[in-house]
């Protein structure tokens, strides 16, 4: 649901005084301990943030694709580690049963997902199973009323605190692509399922990945979402969505290092005058504002044609390559622009750029963007 213009505003204010007053200021504490307070948690519960994208009547904040892009972007404006301890239930998470999910399956998650208490998780991706999502082999075998689980799912994000996961399996084995895939619902307190520990990752310290394991795991039928072998496209349905969601986070990393480096290149002083004066400086920062503004206008279009009810396929791949690559060339002009300070830790600007770099990996690589760009537009005819 689109928000009226004030209430839109109140909302984004109040995300950006969070980030600003109650975020930054962690960043470095959250990057050292791995992992982020607490009281930060349920201050993130309480704001909503845990349901902006779940319908009002299971108490999330419906919000519309535009408006969840705004905030998005300011929640860019800090270490991408806070975003992604509700990430999961804003999207990859939760979309499959708000797209898909019968009436009694939306009642029964929804709220805990809205309000925080149920963390939840996506689990597509597996071992021999990453780029090439149709290939996964973990199996469910039909039991009577029940099917059983067997395999693994690797770099599960935020697997460690789930309570819930949408997982994505095999149920029909003669079909070996997306023909045969069937998503389910899957409580954590399932016996025989296990979790990995969480893996040494490059950057965004905070947020977890871990390997979820199913060893003879007896899912209710119930919980299958959609008809069986309808679980590719619930995959790719809410990976569309997810793309659009990382793009905006792209767009506020970027706006973030852009307002950094014109603080330090106002202030840093070296042959006599502020490095802003330089224009071989001044290049690099219109070059990084000039993307920056590309790929939010981008994000924010392909956001309003999603609430219009298009199919935004290639919009959203589009979106995710061009703001994931965008935020890399900007994390690599920061630290050029703070030179020596953008090396070192004390600035924040190398852990940004390592930060930033699992944006053109996760929620499919830039490749596979580019597959599926190039693909729609064939299909179009241009
Ligand atoms: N929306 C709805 N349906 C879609 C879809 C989408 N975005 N994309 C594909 N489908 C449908 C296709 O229409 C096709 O249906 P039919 O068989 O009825 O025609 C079916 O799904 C299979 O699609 P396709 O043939 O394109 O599948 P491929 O195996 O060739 O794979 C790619 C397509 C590579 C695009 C897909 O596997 C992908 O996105 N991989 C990356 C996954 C990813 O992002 N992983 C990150 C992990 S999650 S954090």
């Amino acid at each position: 649901m689109a928000l009226d213009l004030e209430t839109r505003d109140q909302l984004i204010d109040t995300v950006r005084r969070f980030v600003t007053e109650r975020l930054r200021p962690l960043e470095a504490q959250v990057a050292e301990d791995d992992a982020i307070p607490d009281d930060i948690i349920a201050e993130m519960k309480a704001l909503g943030l845990y349901g902006l994208s779940i319908p009002e009547e299971y108490g999330g904040l419906d919000l519309s694709m535009e408006d969840e892009c705004l905030v998005g972007v300011e929640l860019g404006r800090t270490s991408p580690a806070f975003r992604s301890a509700f990430g999961t239930n804003v999207g990859i998470g939760s979309q499959g049963l708000v797209m898909f999910g019968t009436p009694e399956q939306k009642a029964k998650w929804l709220p805990g997902i809205a309000s925080g208490e149920l963390v939840t998780s996506f689990a597509l991706t597996e071992p021999e199973a990453g780029s090439d999502s149709a290939a996964v082999q973990t199996r469910a075998v039909r039991d009577g009323d029940h099917y059983v689980l067997n395999g693994s799912k690797r770099y599960i994000t935020n697997a460690n605190k789930a309570a819930l996961f949408t997982v994505m399996t095999r149920t029909n084995p003669d079909i070996k692509g997306a023909g045969g895939v069937s998503a389910f619902v899957v409580p954590r307190d399932l016996p025989g399922l296990s979790i990995g520990k969480p893996e040494k990752k490059m950057g965004q310290q905070g947020a977890h990945i871990c390997d979820v394991i199913f060893d003879n795991v007896r899912v209710p039928a119930e919980n299958r979402l959609g008809a069986e072998g309808e679980g590719f496209k619930v995959a790719m349905q809410v990976l569309d969505r997810g793309r659009l969601h990382i793009s905006s986070v792209c767009v506020g990393v970027a706006e973030r290092l852009i307002a950094d480096c014109v603080a330090y290149a106002s202030e840093r002083k070296q042959f006599g005058q502020t490095l802003s004066n330089f224009q071989l400086v001044q290049g690099m920062i219109a070059d990084c504002k000039t993307e920056a503004m590309a790929a939010k206008a981008l994000t924010l279009e392909t956001a309003r044609k999603r609430d219009a009810g298009e199919s935004v396929t290639l919009e959203a791949a589009a979106a995710k390559y061009f703001a994931s690559e965008m935020v890399g060339r900007v994390a690599d002009k920061a630290v050029q622009i703070f030179g020596g300070a953008g090396y070192i830790a004390d600035y924040g600007i190398e852990r940004l750029y390592r930060d930033v770099r699992i944006f053109r990996i996760y929620e499919g690589t830039s490749q596979i963007q580019q597959v599926v760009i190039a693909r729609e537009t064939l299909k179009r005819g241009g």
